[in-house]
């Protein structure tokens, strides 16, 4: 290569110039070297891969100096333990937290691209389902802000959550292939693998100095590898670790069986290794007798309790000192196996007391619970657990023997209190409790909002809480404003930092100064500027994407979340109807045009929530087509709901939906962002509504339904939905037409199981929620044509929702449960090879 040649393509050594030129010159220099390409014959795809190649070039220094500050010094660190992290793309929110958004933006403008097609072209990495692995991936932006050590541990699966395509108006399944085009964003540490054993026996024996011990005969190993994935913190160095476990064959080839010719047979056992890591499980569906589904929970665990002990050891750490070391999360049940497998680690493998080992374990580990919904609390059946860890079962069952009398002293041998605690549930089938085993191995157990919390303490974990009231907490869930209001809505924060700076980005309490602006004619009017703004836009990508035209200046009424009963996207729909009635009825109706925008996944097995999706979507198809209502209502069903989609909805909300028959919904955190954008909220009293409601103020809030109370009262006394069908006219009517047929080109069978099951069973409370809803409703309806009220409600909305940061709920959860302190990580111009 001639020296001019070198010059064009070269960047500094360090990788790190920030100069538009050199970000320039280092897309150009990736293209060509990393991605094999000139830009003449470079798809979209390749520039992004060259961009993003180049941004994490950049946060190395960071990433780097952060692992060698974690590992020097003798800081507590968070292990977030989670069978799911729904991160979302990477790239926009790394230019933000990393400060070179507009630098970038210009360096791709120079090479005659926008940032925006670039941005388009990430696959994200759908590693979760809903609420909860989105709720792990605001934490894990969060503690890298908020500088405090951490790394999260959970599964690379080769296929997250599936793409939702809609034909004929139905969800089709479609697979993940977010890894085809390869994934710049992480480092796979092959040298860092560890091994996990599966089934076969147990065996006692006595050891050199003559103690009792058990070992463990594996039937079959499987290797795991760590990929790493940076985790940058908003202007600040720490980069923490999210370390994702894939597995392999622990031999690449069965060589023996290659040997006898049995090269098929040798294959299979990679295969079955490799199976274990492909494919995320939805949630909502039975996963009793998944063994796959436990095998994963138990792989991902004992990679990361080895990879702990490993560092523990490797920074010449004592075991028995492990918990000063790591503080260990375990997000919901799935990773509950933890207890377990790190006192088999402890007392097996490192040989320590069974009681020092214990010691260890409760003060390693926190539990947060998710949800109360019965049919999510996890048991695995003994038979299959026993086969696959047999040792684990051994463990749980003294474990169990030694929390059983402890018990039995405090209940005084009430052996109905102990059936019910015991780790082992014996009413019929026997199963492993896998919440049980979480409370009694931790010593703090957290629910995600208020009423969730105390509702945990009243119902599911009664009896441990009046065994151990002190263990219980509550940490009301919270999201990342970077992600969640700078990212997805640069023209509103652009209009908040001009009035209050910028603060608010790391302390959101400082959205509070707003209040001040919430009556202010000119502030009232660049509010509702901008909200038409993103409204056009999300109306325009609907045009495009789908077809269908929507007024921006119609009321926006959004619903987007996972598909289920009790989050009664049905209740929506039979408002839908009663609107559509009463156009009907009476054409000339004076209604405010609304645009109904749905958006979410249902479980592929979850045969209901798939007819709910298919009732909007027939719905929508009627009321659009109709040319004397569809000027004042339109149904648009948004598919493939994701964090890439997601985005452009949350501000373009006027209304947000949350309406979970009371008791249900743990928290919620969609209502976060959508309250942070400035939208009102129609909800229940339920999961973090509640606070939400107490936080904007009641009159800035649009409550309906009944109580949790009310609820209970109301299934005790013999709940019937017939009675409410028959004497509310409105909802008849409603229901009538969807059972003639009416949407469904006369078919009166397609939605018969729907409209059985909410007129004889309605587990959900719908029709006793109904008029109260559609009173509610109506109320905001008019309340959207006083636009000085709404505009200033909006205000109102987002400068009073500082509270629901993630920043804040991990300050609450570093204080209260894991005792660590933040790190502030200095820069070194190279990590030196002995650090
Ligand atoms: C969800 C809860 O349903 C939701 O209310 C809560 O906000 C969220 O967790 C975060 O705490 N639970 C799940 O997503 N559960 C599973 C198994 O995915």
């Amino acid at each position: 290569m001639t020296t001019e040649q070198t010059q064009s393509i070269q960047v500094e050594d360090d990788r790190s110039g920030l100069g538009i030129e050199t970000l320039r010159r280092a897309i150009a220099d990736n293209l060509f070297y990393l991605q094999g390409k000139w830009p003449e014959i470079a798809t979209l795809n390749d520039f992004y891969m060259a961009l993003a190649n180049t941004v994490r070039d950049r946060l190395m220094p960071r990433w780097l100096n952060t692992i060698r500050n974690y590992r020097r010094s003798e800081v507590r660190v968070v292990a977030y333990l989670s069978a799911e992290f729904l991160l979302g793309p990477h790239l926009g929110i790394k230019l933000i937290n990393l400060g070179i958004e507009e630098l970038v933006r210009q360096a791709v403008a120079d090479s005659g691209l926008a940032l925006e097609d670039l941005l388009a072209q990430e696959e994200e990495p759908g590693l979760g389902n809903g609420g909860l692995g989105r709720l792990a991936a605001c934490y894990m932006e969060s503690l890298a802000t908020l500088e405090i050590p951490a790394i999260g541990y959970g599964i690379r699966y080769e296929f997250g959550i599936f793409d939702q395509e809609l034909r004929d108006g139905w969800q089709v399944e479609v697979t993940d292939k977010w890894l085809q085009y390869g994934n710049p964003w992480e480092i796979p540490r092959p040298e860092s693998a560890v091994m996990v054993r599966f089934g076969g026996r147990t065996e006692a024996y006595t050891d050199d100095e003559g103690a009792y011990r058990v070992r463990w005969i594996p039937a079959r190993v499987v290797k795991g590898v760590p990929y790493d994935t940076p985790i940058v913190g908003y202007y600040v160095n720490t980069t923490n670790t999210l370390r994702l476990w894939r597995a392999e064959a622990a031999e690449s080839f069965n060589f023996q069986a290659f040997n006898q010719g049995d090269y098929y047979g040798a294959v299979d056992q990679k295969i079955y290794s490799e199976n274990l890591t492909k494919v995320l499980y939805p949630n909502d569906e039975p996963l009793q007798g998944k063994q796959l589904r436990l095998e994963q929970q138990y792989f991902f665990v004992s990679c990361a309790l080895q990879d702990m002990i490993r560092l523990h050891r490797g920074a010449g750490g004592d075991l028995r000192q492990f918990h000063q070391k790591f503080a260990v999360q375990l997000n919901d049940t799935h990773p509950a196996v933890a207890v377990a497998e790190l006192m088999r680690l402890l007392v097996d493998e490192h040989r320590l007391p069974w009681d020092a080992a214990w010691e260890v374990s409760q003060s390693t580990f926190g539990f947060t619970n998710h949800t109360l919904l019965p049919e999510a609390l996890e048991k695995w059946p003994l038979p299959l657990f026993g086969s696959l860890l047999p040792r684990h079962l051994e463990i749980i069952y003294e474990i169990n023997q030694r929390f059983l009398d402890q018990a039995r002293v405090h209940f005084l041998g009430d052996s109905q209190k102990l059936a019910q605690l015991s780790l082992i549930d014996e009413s019929g089938e026997r199963y492993v409790r896998m919440a049980h085993l979480a409370c009694v191995g931790s010593h703090a157990i957290n629910g995600v909002a208020e009423l969730h919390s105390e509702l945990l303490k009243q119902t599911v974990l009664k009896d441990f809480y009046q065994l151990w009231p002190q263990k219980f907490q509550n940490k009301t869930n919270g999201v990342t404003p970077r992600r969640w209001l700078l990212l997805c809505n640069p023209r509103l924060s652009q209009l908040i930092t001009e009035h209050i700076g910028t603060d608010w980005v790391c302390q959101l309490e400082q959205l509070r100064q707003l209040e001040a602006y919430a009556e202010d004619r000119e502030f009232q009017r660049q509010w509702r500027q901008i909200k038409r703004a993103v409204k056009q836009d999300l109306a325009d990508h609907i045009q495009q994407t789908l077809n269908i035209a929507i007024n921006p200046d119609s009321l926006f009424d959004i619903q987007v979340k996972r598909i289920h009963e009790y989050k009664r996207q049905h209740l929506n729909v039979l408002h839908i109807i009663t609107l559509y009635n009463r156009i009907r009825r009476n054409p000339d109706i004076d209604i405010v045009p609304r645009t109904f925008i749905f958006g979410g996944k249902a479980a592929p097995g979850y045969i209901m929530a798939k007819l709910m999706i298919k009732v909007i979507t027939s719905v929508a198809e009627v009321v659009n087509n109709d040319p004397q209502v569809c000027d004042r209502i339109k149904v648009v069903f948004l598919p493939d709901y994701n964090v890439t989609n997601s985005q452009p909805v949350y501000p373009a909300a006027d209304l947000s939906e949350q309406i979970s028959t009371a008791g249900k919904e743990a928290s919620g955190t969609g209502n976060m962002k959508f309250s942070l954008n400035g939208a009102l909220t129609i909800g229940t009293l339920d999961g973090a509504n509640v606070e939400i409601r107490q936080a904007v103020g009641a009159e800035n809030f649009f409550l309906f339904g009944l109580t949790i109370e009310e609820v209970q009262q109301l299934q005790e006394s013999g709940y019937n939905p017939w009675d409410y069908y028959n004497r509310t006219p409105d909802l008849k009517e409603a229901i009538n037409l969807i059972n003639s047929g009416f949407f469904s080109h006369g078919n009166r069978e397609l939605f018969k199981p729907l409209v059985d099951s909410l007129v004889y069973d309605d587990p959900y409370l719908l029709l006793a929620d109904y008029s109260a809803y559609i009173d509610c409703q109506d109320t905001v309806g008019q309340r959207f044509r006083e636009t000085d009220t709404w505009t200033r409600m909006s205000i109102l909305n987002s400068a009073r929702m500082g509270y629901f940061s993630s920043d804040r709920a991990i300050r609450e959860y570093c204080q209260d449960i894991w005792h660590v302190t933040p790190i502030s990580v200095q820069l070194k111009p190279y990590v030196q090879a002995d650090a």
